[in-house]
């Protein structure tokens, strides 16, 4: 199975972040990349290829070209208001408060623009954001031109991401953005199966009401953990997309024999729904060492999650999500892919 790469990716570098009330040393850092390329090359999954430049365009069938634009200008207009650290967003347009009128002032459209105060916006985040989308996109590009499987290393992640609005550590939703450029290249209907420890809120809100993008998410209860507002059992899609969005939300503690059932019922609506590819939002954040997440898997149990999904039979975009628990994020990745792989 090919990788797909770009360094670029690396220059979003936060150091710190808003949670439990604290500023903390971020977790969404760059050696998160480094490890799972580094054992990508040390198990020999395959040929490590650097994404092409897509246009800009691919982006727009997913984002609003205006939040596109205020990432790419950010930098600039936060530090010609004299700012100089990373930015945080501090209000949002909560009901009651106006969502009509145009804003202008840059701590206005940070919160016009954002869903979290967790995630922090530097220098080059948006230069890493469009790197991460490119990855994803030429490794859908690879499952177009016959691979029949292919691992966009990306980052930062994307699958909180939406329409028009970063948070949850993303900025630019790769799932979202490679499963659309699949539909646009001539395949009928496509399926994403998140695994991130947290409900890829993005993904499913970008595509609820839609058939002909499957979205299928597993993950701790959106009651106990983040992102709170979006994840639950009665979601199932609407207008057009009603039953096409699925979400397994588990509670916290799970382990793997848990967490089977629930991927076993996901895997049989791929049966059905028989995709021409599949998205896998593969967050490794499941894992038992996480530092932010909950449940119990240990590093083989991403074994087996390879060798179930391979058992769907149907050609698969690997594309890196959340994972947290650096040390073991390239062993734990790796171990999917191989497992896929057999
Ligand atoms: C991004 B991805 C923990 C705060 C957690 C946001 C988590 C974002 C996860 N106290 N803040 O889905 O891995
Ligand atoms: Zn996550």
């Amino acid at each position: 199975m090919k990788t797909v790469f770009s360094d670029l990716q690396l220059a979003h570098a936060p150091s710190q972040e808003i949670s439990d009330g604290e500023l903390k040393p971020a977790v969404e850092i760059p050696s998160r990349a480094e490890i799972v390329l580094k054992t990508v090359k040390e198990r020999k999954v395959g040929e490590v290829l650097s994404p092409g430049d897509f246009p800009i365009r691919p982006l727009h069938r997913v984002h609003a070209p205006h939040y596109v634009s205020f990432l790419e200008g950010f930098w600039d207009r936060w530090t010609a208001a004299g700012r100089e650290n990373e930015a945080f967003p501090f209000v949002w347009p909560i009901r009651s408060l106006r969502q009509d009128v145009e804003i202008d002032h840059i701590d206005g459209l940070l919160g016009r623009y954002s869903m979290d105060a967790g995630t922090p916006l530097g220098e080059h985040t948006y230069k890493a954001a469009r790197a991460s989308a490119d990855t994803a996109l030429t490794a859908a590009k690879l499952l177009l031109d016959g691979d029949q499987s292919a691992f966009a290393l990306c980052r930062p992640p994307g699958h909180h991401a939406g329409f028009d609005f970063f948070g949850g550590y993303c900025f630019f939703n790769n799932a979202a953005v490679a499963a659309q450029y699949l539909r646009d290249n001539g395949l009928n209907r496509v399926a994403i199966l998140d695994v991130d420890y947290h409900h890829g809120n993005g993904t499913q809100a970008l595509f609820y009401d839609r058939p002909d993008i499957l979205f299928l998410s597993i993950h701790a209860d959106p009651k106990d953990e983040y992102p709170y507002f979006l994840g639950y059992a009665d979601e199932t899609g609407e207008h057009a997309g009603t039953g096409f969005t699925r979400n397994w939300p588990l509670p916290l503690g799970t382990d793997w024999e848990g967490y089977t059932l629930a991927l076993e019922e996901a895997c049989r609506w791929l049966l059905v729904y028989k995709p021409d590819a599949m998205i896998v939002s593969l967050g490794l954040d499941c894992f038992e060492k996480d530092p932010i997440s909950g449940f119990k898997f240990k590093s083989e149990d991403y074994i087996l999650l390879g060798q179930r999904l391979a058992k769907v039979g149907v050609p698969t975009l690997f594309l890196l999500e959340g994972g947290y628990a650096v040390d073991a994020l390239g062993t734990n990745c790796v171990n999917v892919l191989e497992g896929f792989e057999g």
